[in-house]
């Protein structure tokens, strides 16, 4: 990665979702089974019973976005996406300024989950909900508080945080606080 175009802050936001939201088994590469456990993990979370249609729907989902990540990222085609195929797949989105469609479902799929209520905004507890199975309720209060200011949040708006978090080199971008705080922002 010596020739990164990224700048370190980037990488580190990057490399940082890397393990704490795609590679459940935190192996070091992101696999099929990681989404399998991804899903079992969003089904504990919100309750819902096992084959229910929303489970169902989530699993599908999921198998799409895998597909796409893999097709795109899995540059030696060995079935798993190493930090620096990962790296490197963010480099080319950045640079062409473009977000590939399995991310844009991952999004809109990140969006759903998180609104658990269904009313197409997420509030505070909906954030913690979620968050607090893959970070700190403490980082859940203060990253829902940097990236809202308190009020819920829009789908677009959550599109805009996403954009900001993947894409931004900017360090008080909100959208850097999108999944907790991060611990080279923590002051
Ligand atoms: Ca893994
Ligand atoms: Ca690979
Ligand atoms: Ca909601």
């Amino acid at each position: 990665m010596a020739d990164s175009q990224l700048t370190n802050f980037q990488k580190s936001k990057i490399l940082r979702v890397f393990s704490i939201l795609y590679d459940s088994d935190k192996d070091g590469f992101i696999e099929e089974r990681d989404f399998v456990m991804a899903i079992e993990k969003v089904r504990q979370i919100l309750e819902w019973p096992v084959d229910c249609d929303k489970h169902k729907e989530t699993q599908e989902a999921l198998g799409l976005i895998w597909k796409g990540l893999r097709a795109y990222a899995d540059v030696n085609a060995d079935d798993r996406v190493s930090k620096e195929e990962w790296v490197r797949m963010w480099e080319d989105c950045i640079r062409s300024d473009t977000v590939p469609e399995w991310q844009q479902k991952f999004m809109d799929f990140m969006f759903n989950v998180n609104d658990k209520s269904g009313d197409n905004e997420i509030d505070e507890n909906e954030y913690k909900t979620y968050y607090q199975n893959y970070i700190s309720v403490d980082e859940c209060e203060k990253a829902f508080q940097k990236i809202s200011g308190g009020k819920n949040i829009s789908r677009s708006e959550f599109g805009q945080l996403w954009k900001d978090y993947f894409f931004s080199d900017d360090r008080q971008a909100k959208g850097n606080y999108l999944f907790g705080v991060p611990d080279f922002l923590a002051a």
